[in-house]
């Protein structure tokens, strides 16, 4: 047996050569552990797509590694002895080098964590814990910024961001003089947009491999293996930046909520893959936008407002998640128990929204912000479907899923499940929302213009149902009293003609159970 110093186990969103656990390492005394296991793969069904991402991008990082002159013990799915899980492999390991120490970076779960926590006492070996150096805002950070305080509220904690990161400030004044510029983001998409075509990766032989791959063991999934074009290498990620910063970031800004059938990813960036995975460093990639910025190649509000995903949302996700865990999983505010409706999994509806986006979250493993929330996220709201089938389904059918970024963003942003620790109101919207910002209602079988009825738009009724069916819960809160004063004004009648809508639609939902 060889006698290592330290195992260094690197799990498969964590391939940053800036990595905590690589800190102070030396490849002629440590080991670094890597492996495809079917628990991770497994706990919830992922996409093929992020499967074949994630295990493509493990092993072209194993290779830089070795470039670098370390040892990488790497298992392979379908290795013979695979364990099948990180607890298995790591045990296996453990025998093979008995190492001095396990050094492992902190993991994005707080299901993960628990295993961490055990493995010194059940593998006989100290295992040293590293925080993970790669946000901005550190776990302990943002308790202390929590602390005391009686509601949180993102916009808040971003200007904090912004003063200890001193991205766009000009000393202690925000550039352009304020913090936000979001009032300048909300234009409609026009389908005469201009779109550049969106640079992809083509598969070299390693991802072919893990195509194949999983194609064959994963066929039971929801999603589609086809023309998959993700970077897997920090290189190719770069590249990806660098063709987004010149070609789509300009028009960020102002195309940010809007929705086209004809193109799923608008100005987006599509980086939150490579960021959550560790091939881009989220600081670094602001300090590229705000580059952009100085040199006068986009405008304030396409920077600022990127900036703010990044350092103001993505850090107060995290934050939240890991102060609430692991109640946070199972709240329930508003007390929602549908079943999620078969076409989440099928794309088979006649909800044209609806059915635009599952279809592109199948090809793609990807909806942009506005979709998750506004439409996916809208409808599951006001159907009252139970929050935590939900959350599973996100966690599932997204490429960048991982529970610490996808939880809060369901249970709290998306579901209300949370009543209102994250955000201060539900995004809940009818139909007119969705027209002026999509071009999806003109193809639906539904008439958005219309209230009631069985040919009406469903979100017109049951936007109206939801708060109606909620009112105890939600009458309190200020942001929703002009709607609530709104459906106070109307007649006993028009309300009862929503309900009864709501009622029938919600009927023929009900029953539909998960069946791909
Ligand atoms: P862009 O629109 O180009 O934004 C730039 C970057 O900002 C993203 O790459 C991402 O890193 C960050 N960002 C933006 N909004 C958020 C946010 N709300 N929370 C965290 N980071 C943000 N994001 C995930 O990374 N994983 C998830 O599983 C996830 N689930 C979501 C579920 C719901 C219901 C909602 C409403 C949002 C979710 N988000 C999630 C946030 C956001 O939708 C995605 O980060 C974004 O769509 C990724 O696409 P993009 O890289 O093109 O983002
Ligand atoms: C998501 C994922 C998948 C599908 N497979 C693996 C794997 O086989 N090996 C690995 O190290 N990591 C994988 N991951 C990422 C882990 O699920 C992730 O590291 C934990 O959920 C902690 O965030
Ligand atoms: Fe969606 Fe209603 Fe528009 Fe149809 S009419 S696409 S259901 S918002």
């Amino acid at each position: 047996m060889v006698k290592v110093r330290h195992l260094v186990f690197i799990l498969g969103d964590q391939l940053s050569s800036a990595i905590s656990s690589l800190d102070g390492t030396d490849p002629e005394l440590d080991v670094v552990l890597m492996c495809e296991v079917m628990e991770e793969a497994t706990y919830v069904r992922h996409h093929p797509k992020k499967i074949a991402f994630i295990f493509s991008a493990m092993r072209h990082f194993a290779d830089e590694l070795r470039q670098r002159g370390f040892t990488v013990d790497y298992s392979m799915l379908d290795a013979p002895d695979n364990a099948g899980s990180f607890s298995g492999e790591l045990e296996r390991a453990i025998k093979r080098f008995d190492p001095e120490a396990v050094r492992i970076t902190e993991p994005g779960e707080w299901r993960v964590l628990q295993m961490m926590e055990a493995w010194a006492e059940t593998l006989h070996c100290p295992v040293d814990i590293l925080p993970d150096k790669r946000f901005v805002c550190s776990r302990s950070e943002f308790a202390a910024w929590a602390k005391n305080r009686a509601q949180l509220r993102m916009e808040y904690f971003y200007r904090d961001m912004r003063r200890k990161t001193g991205l766009l400030m000009r000393g202690d004044e925000p550039e352009g003089g304020r913090w936000n510029f979001d009032a300048e983001n909300r234009k409609p998409a026009s389908p005469d947009l201009f779109a550049l075509k969106r640079q992809g990766v083509a598969p070299d032989a390693v991802t072919q491999e893990v195509l194949d791959l999983v194609g064959r063991r994963f066929k039971a999934h929801f999603g589609s293996l086809e023309n998959f074009d993700f970077a897997v290498t920090a290189a190719g990620a770069q590249v990806l930046l660098d063709s987004f910063v010149a070609d789509q970031l300009p028009t960020f800004g102002e195309q940010q909520d809007a929705m086209l059938s004809s193109d799923p990813f608008l100005s987006h960036s599509l980086l939150s893959f490579y960021i959550n995975a560790g091939l881009l460093d989220p600081l670094d990639v602001c300090r590229r936008v705000e580059v952009a910025y100085l040199a006068g190649d986009v405008p304030l509000n396409s920077a600022e407002g990127f900036i703010r995903q990044i350092i103001g949302w993505r850090e107060y996700i995290r934050g939240v998640y890991w102060l609430k865990m692991p109640d946070y999983r199972a709240v329930n505010f508003l007390e929602a128990d549908r079943p999620l409706p078969d076409f989440y999994w099928t794309g088979e509806t006649d909800i044209n929204c609806v059915r635009t986006v599952v279809s592109e979250t199948r090809d793609h493993a990807y909806a942009h912000h506005i979709q998750r929330l506004m439409i996916t996220g809208n409808f599951a709201l006001l159907a009252g479907i139970r929050p935590q089938a939900v959350h599973e389904w996100y966690l599932e059918v997204y490429a960048d899923a991982y529970e610490w970024v996808e939880l809060p963003n369901v249970i709290g942003m998306s579901q209300f499940a949370d009543g209102g620790f994250l955000g201060s109101k539900p995004y809940a919207a009818g139909g007119n929302y969705i027209h002026r910002m999509s071009d999806y209602c003109g193809t639906c079988r539904y008439d958005v213009k219309k209230k009631t009825g069985e040919s009406a738009c469903p979100f017109n009724a049951l936007y109206w149902d939801f708060l109606d069916r909620n009112a105890e819960k939600l009458k309190r809160n200020q942001r929703l009293g002009p709607v609530y004063a709104t459906w106070g004004k109307m007649t006993e009648a028009q309300r009862g003609d929503y309900r009864q809508s709501a009622a029938a639609f919600l009927a023929k939902l009900d029953g539909a159970v998960r069946t791909y």
